[in-house]
């Protein structure tokens, strides 16, 4: 058994994380609630009882072998490292350290193995959208071998942590009153509207989120030549992200055997009967612990290439339910 810390416990990666240790029956001794000064004192329920945020600071961490982190790259960078020193492993939401060669990125279903190698005691878990579109492609291959990527997302606001949800909320709102709506969190209105640009921009002409599937799906699935370009667009949808992908392979590829390697897969099924009105949506997705795949069909311009839509509830299984499942791996071997 072990004592568990959530750092940002009150945000809305962090709530979720909370869920997810419930609905799992995730076995621990201690659950520490850790958050900026402002929510120290906050109570929440969980269990049956009322744990009391505590304020996040460097001594925070004696006795905890577990810290999930969800608080922004900036807090993992400056109390991840004393969570390690003080001997927990930390399993870090952020981008701080996820292409460090000495720290593994890990999805379960895909690379679990991998978490049990953490010589800096910090295990980070992958990009939303990189998790999501991983959870189709890992399946696809292994059985064809993966060539290429080229994608669009769909962005929940909530990817944007409590304050997205609220601005897309607070839109809605004083769209429905007939009032002016101004722009805080996002450049421009996100209400009725959709935004080409996540995260910043970076020399390729890409954003940094652009590019992480490119990097972290190169080390997740541990094939360096992985080619993608993808356009990260952020949509008015409160939850779960969405992405159309064309994927090509070194081998030639079916749409039957392809969603044979999908269903096959942990993690993640097929809806796929769109004659019939049946295609997966962020609304299927939300709340659910699967990603969903459909639209499966031949490229038009590519050869052994696949065009297929992929959805997954990003604060859940792009988030909070993938390093939950991460200290599951690690409770199991005791750590
Ligand atoms: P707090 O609620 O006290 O501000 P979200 O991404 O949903 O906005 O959540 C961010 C999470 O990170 C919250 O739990 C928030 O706590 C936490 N956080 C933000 N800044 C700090 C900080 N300086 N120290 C500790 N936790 C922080
Ligand atoms: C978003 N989830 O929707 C992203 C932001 O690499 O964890 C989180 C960035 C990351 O904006």
């Amino acid at each position: 058994m072990s004592t568990i810390a959530i750092v940002g416990a009150t945000g809305a990666v962090g709530q979720e994380m909370l869920e997810c240790l419930d609905q799992r029956n995730v076995p621990f001794d201690e659950l520490v609630l850790l958050a900026s000064a402002r929510s120290a004192g906050k109570r929440i329920p969980f269990r049956g009882q009322e744990l009391v945020v505590r304020e996040l600071t460097h001594d925070a961490f004696e006795g905890i072998d577990i810290a999930l982190f969800s608080a922004g790259g900036g807090i993992s960078k400056e109390f991840g490292p004393s969570a390690a020193k003080a001997g927990a492993v930390v399993i870090d939401n952020s981008s701080a350290f996820r292409m460090d060669a000495d720290v593994p990125l890990v999805v379960p279903e895909i690379n679990g193995d991998a978490a049990f190698n953490h010589p800096r005691n910090i295990i980070a878990n992958p990009n939303c959208t990189t998790i999501v579109s991983l959870m189709a492609l890992a399946p696809l291959h292994r059985a064809f071998g993966l060539k290429s990527v080229i994608g669009s997302s769909y962005q929940a606001v909530s990817g944007s942590g409590a304050q997205g949800i609220a601005e897309l909320d607070t839109q809605a709102k004083a769209y429905a009153a007939d009032e002016e709506i101004t722009p805080s969190v996002y450049p421009v209105q996100i209400f009725s509207n959709a935004i080409p640009l996540i995260g910043s921009m970076t020399e390729t002409g890409y954003t940094d989120e652009e590019m992480k599937l490119t990097k972290e799906g190169a080390k997740i699935l541990d094939l360096a030549g992985l080619k993608a370009s993808i356009t990260c667009v952020r949509v008015p949808v409160m939850r779960s992200h969405s992405v159309a992908i064309t994927a090509q392979f070194d081998r030639p590829v079916s749409v039957d055997a392809a969603r044979e390697a999908i269903d096959a897969f942990d993690g993640v099924q097929v809806i796929d009967d769109p004659a019939n009105g049946k295609f997966p949506t962020p609304l299927d997705c939300t709340n659910r612990d699967d990603c969903l795949v459909g639209r499966i069909r031949p490229s038009l311009v590519l050869d052994n290439a696949l065009d297929l839509w992929v959805v997954g509830d990003q604060v859940r299984k792009g988030a909070a339910l993938n390093a939950v499942q991460i200290a599951e791996l690690l409770i199991a071997r005791g750590n």
